[in-house]
């Protein structure tokens, strides 16, 4: 991962957060919350393990990962599903498919202009979130 994407992440737009949600299954009551989140990514290499937490005030999501090795990720507090993931550079950017009961799962990560950009996908809904580096942390 270039030096870049590490750091504190705000988001700063959301599209289609909703079909990414309903896709998964989400109760409309946990979409609502979801929805009116301010998300930061916080992004941490620690030699070849990469840390990528999804912070929020409403729940935290940690995963860490070593590029090219598949690992069993557990989305609790997510979906609460158990899905098998691996990820891997495509060009620039870092590519996640998360092989389980839901087809064509995964996200996508990758810096342009300043940006931390993120398409999250599952079942034919993308939903797309750029995030502003925070620079104050
Ligand atoms: C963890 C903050 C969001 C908590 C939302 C709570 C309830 C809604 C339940 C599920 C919504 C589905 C996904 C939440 C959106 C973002 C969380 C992490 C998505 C993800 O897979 O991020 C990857 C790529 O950055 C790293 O885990």
């Amino acid at each position: 991962m270039p030096a870049g994407i590490c750091g504190t992440w705000d988001i700063i737009s959301n599209v289609n957060f909703e079909g990414y949600m309903i896709a998964l299954g989400i109760s409309p009551y946990l979409r609502k919350i979801a929805l009116k989140l301010k998300l930061k990514k916080v992004i941490e290499q620690h030699g070849d393990l990469y840390v990528v937490k999804t912070v929020s005030a409403f729940r935290n999501y940690t995963i860490s990962f070593r590029v090219g090795q598949e690992f069993e990720e557990f989305t609790q507090g997510l979906d609460n599903r158990h899905v098998k993931s691996l990820v891997t550079w495509e060009g620039n950017k870092l590519i996640c498919e998360q092989i389980g009961e839901k087809r064509n799962r995964g996200w996508a990560h990758w810096v342009e202009d300043d940006k931390l950009h993120l398409e999250l996908y599952c079942e034919g809904e993308i939903c797309k979130q750029v995030f502003k580096k925070n620079v104050a942390e």
